[in-house]
């Protein structure tokens, strides 16, 4: 073989090399093999993230996130892979002017965690609900599931999440009037999206995506309800 034949060899081989690269690369992001980690400031979501990847028993000290964290991982239990293939992982901060990022991964989204601190819900509830109202009225949101993860149930003051449920279906009754009220000024009423039915009141079983509400406390590792439901999802039973 001489040199020119050589050099167009390895020419062809980087070629078809790279373009093998740049498929997997494409077909990974249309793969809807993502798991958002959404919800209010301080409600648990990067100690959650922290102890999905590295295991429960992870103890660190969390601090507001400013960026969001993102993770291709094993859903495991203590080790024992739970899912043949990993899982994208997304935790995205709650801070009013960076959870808009959200949007950005929703084709890409399997299923939406939405973690609560279930001792501070009540006095919180209307943050809490205005912010499910901009996820659920999200065009592309509406077959992806969502766990209601109500956290920090190792707190005295913590909610059950039936009442948990009661407060914010009352608030996004509320809130549903309030917005729906200022539209008609708009020009385009019909791109408003309203939630539920609109003759009764609003319950999150009314919505197309399926919703449940789950305990559980980070700090103490209670979370396997959450990798039973990631993994449900996962392997396409939602
Ligand atoms: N008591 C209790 N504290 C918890 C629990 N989960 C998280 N925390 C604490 O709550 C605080 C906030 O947790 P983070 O995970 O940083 O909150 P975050 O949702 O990521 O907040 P942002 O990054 O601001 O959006 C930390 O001090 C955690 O240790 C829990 O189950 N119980
Ligand atoms: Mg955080």
């Amino acid at each position: 073989m001489d040199m020119s034949t050589l050099t167009w060899t390895v020419f062809a081989l980087l070629v078809i090399a790279i373009a093998i690269a740049a498929l997997n690369f494409l077909g990974n992001r249309t793969k809807k093999d993502t798991f958002l980690l959404l919800g209010l400031s301080d409600s648990g979501k990067t100690l959650l993230f922290l102890k999905l990847r590295h295991g429960s028993s992870v103890n660190v000290q969390t601090h507001t996130s400013m960026k969001e964290n993102e993770g291709q991982f094993i859903i495991n239990d203590n080790g024992t892979p739970l899912t043949k293939n990993p899982t994208h992982v997304v935790d995205v901060p709650g801070h009013e002017k960076l959870r808009f990022k959200f949007s950005d991964f929703i084709p890409i989204t399997r299923g939406i965690i939405f973690v609560i601190d279930s001792s501070t819900c009540a006095k919180n509830s209307r943050q809490i609900a205005e912010y499910l109202y901009d996820i659920f009225s999200h065009k592309k949101v509406k077959n992806i599931p969502m766990l209601i993860a109500c956290n920090m149930s190792d707190m005295i003051t913590a909610l059950p999440p039936e009442r948990i449920r009661t407060i914010l279906e009352n608030e996004i009754n509320r809130l549903r009037v309030t917005r729906t009220a200022g539209l008609d000024h708009q020009d385009s009423v019909e791109d408003v999206e309203f939630l539920g039915y609109e003759s009764e009141d609003f319950k999150f079983e009314h919505l197309e995506n399926e919703v449940v509400f789950e305990k559980c406390s980070v700090k103490e590792g209670e979370i396997n309800v959450i990798k039973e439901w990631i993994v449900d999802a996962f392997q396409g039973g939602k």
